[in-house]
């Protein structure tokens, strides 16, 4: 494809504009008029089409000059195509096999063709449906660790780091977003926001709680300076696909140099959200034995976080950041750990911060979960989120007090059976 203007594909003109691409003929065959064109997004963003032609597919991800979820009265530009390319390459570095191979990109079109995952399905619909996908937690435990370890100044080569954070600061308007959407609109009546109806008086409530509403805020302010490493930075089920046996994470284009408890904060929101979810979706049968596969989960994605993140701290450590001239060099291998205990604490308490504005915003923001919207019942689906607000805004205000995820995830269970009603207002 040539460098000239930027023209957003459709399932017409696809095959033509792409079929002299060896990246894409060579995957799919060589006669354009037999390939099958689908456009499958269902994303807030882009467009994404599955080519499926003799030889084989590819899919093809394409950014649209707008925010696809609103219309094109929301302008957006296009070099986040360049981000999810160049993350996507450093993920597949950092966590090898985790992430969609990329045969092609295209920084004029905002077009990346990458692997066709299948029989992959998006990881949100299958919590959604009741799957029990049995390595979720290991595999996402370990992207997380690598990616975030290696991104950072315990791991590069300051140099190198500091250029990747400049080529990353640039990713602003998608930063912007998030900003917005997850750390501010949730909190007061912002235009774009919405919320099931009989939520009301949670939402009224959580919108006039001070301690709330300044700890929002205080995770923005990390989320804005704490350069730490490069993160996904849109870490939530829907950016995973999966099978029973492999785990794929797709869709860095908010990546920048942000704190790592970023994405697992977000991640484990999302396992959160989709715990609270469940009772809207016990018309095929009880899905207790989800709820509780979804608690192991958090569990489970943490202490695999904890102990890769450890090993690679013992063995990789070897950036500019507590260096081992000042502790294993000098027979104190104990310093190293004392400096890493620090380190994983600060992740913790910044993850739980992180978690709870995450499921705040997406049952009161603009950018809702399906976990929650395909509840038909309204009355049913503010019951679960409200359950979600609860356990968001317990967690968020007393992050630094908070011991273990098992005294969360009790609660959790108190609030889903109902049984903790009036957590909110009581706590700070
Ligand atoms: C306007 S974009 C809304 C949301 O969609 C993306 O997936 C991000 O989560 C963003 O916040
Ligand atoms: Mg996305």
């Amino acid at each position: 494809m040539k460098e000239d203007a930027f023209q957003a594909l459709t399932v017409e003109t696809l095959a033509p504009r792409l079929s002299a691409l060896p990246a894409v003929a060579e995957r799919v065959g060589a006669a354009p008029e037999h390939w099958k064109v689908r456009e499958v997004g269902d994303g807030n963003l882009n467009l994404v089409f599955i080519v499926k032609g003799e030889a084989g597919s590819v899919v093809v991800k394409q950014a649209l000059p707008y925010v696809r979820l609103v219309g094109d009265s929301w302008p957006l530009p296009l070099k986040r195509s360049f981000f999810e390319y160049h993350a996507l390459t450093r993920q597949e570095k950092r966590a090898p096999g985790s992430v969609p191979a990329v045969f092609y990109f295209d920084e004029a079109q905002a077009l990346i063709v990458m692997e066709y995952l299948s029989p992959h399905i998006i990881l949100r619909r299958a919590l959604i449906k009741g799957e029990q996908l049995p390595k979720i937690a290991e595999d996402l435990g370990l992207f997380m660790a690598r990616t975030l370890f290696r991104g950072s100044d315990f791991h590069m080569e300051t140099r190198e780091r500091k250029a990747d954070l400049a080529l990353f600061a640039d990713n602003t308007e998608l930063c912007d977003i998030t900003e917005n959407l997850v750390f501010t609109d949730p909190y007061f009546d912002a235009p774009m926001n919405r919320h099931t109806p009989e939520l009301e008086p949670v939402v009224a409530e959580l919108r006039a709680d001070r301690d709330l509403k300044v700890e929002a805020q205080r995770m923005k302010h990390l989320f804005a300076a704490k350069a730490e490493t490069l993160v996904h930075g849109d870490l939530h089920t829907g950016s995973v696909m999966v099978t029973a046996k492999d785990t794929r994470v797709i869709d860095p284009e908010f990546a920048f140099y942000g704190p790592i408890a970023f994405d697992v904060g977000m991640l484990l929101a999302n396992y959160w959200m989709a715990f609270f979810s469940q009772k809207g979706h016990e018309a095929g049968g009880s899905r207790a034995g989800m709820r509780t596969y979804l608690l192991q989960v958090i569990e489970e994605t943490w202490a695999v976080f904890r102990a890769e993140f450890s090993r690679l701290w013992r063995t990789e450590r070897a950036g500019m950041l507590y260096p081992s001239c000042l502790y294993e060099d000098q027979g104190d291998a104990l310093g190293a750990e004392q400096a890493l205990g620090h380190v994983l604490h600060e992740i913790w308490t910044d993850m739980l911060g992180f978690a709870g504005v995450e499921m705040h915003r997406r049952i009161l923001g603009l950018a809702h979960n399906a976990d929650f919207e395909d509840i038909e019942d309204t009355g049913m689906r503010a019951t679960c989120e409200a359950a979600a607000l609860k356990l968001g805004r317990h967690i968020a205000v007393n992050r630094r007090h908070i011991a273990s995820l098992t005294e969360i995830n009790h609660l959790a269970q108190l609030l889903d059976e109902g049984r903790a009603s009036a957590l909110m207002g009581r706590q700070s």
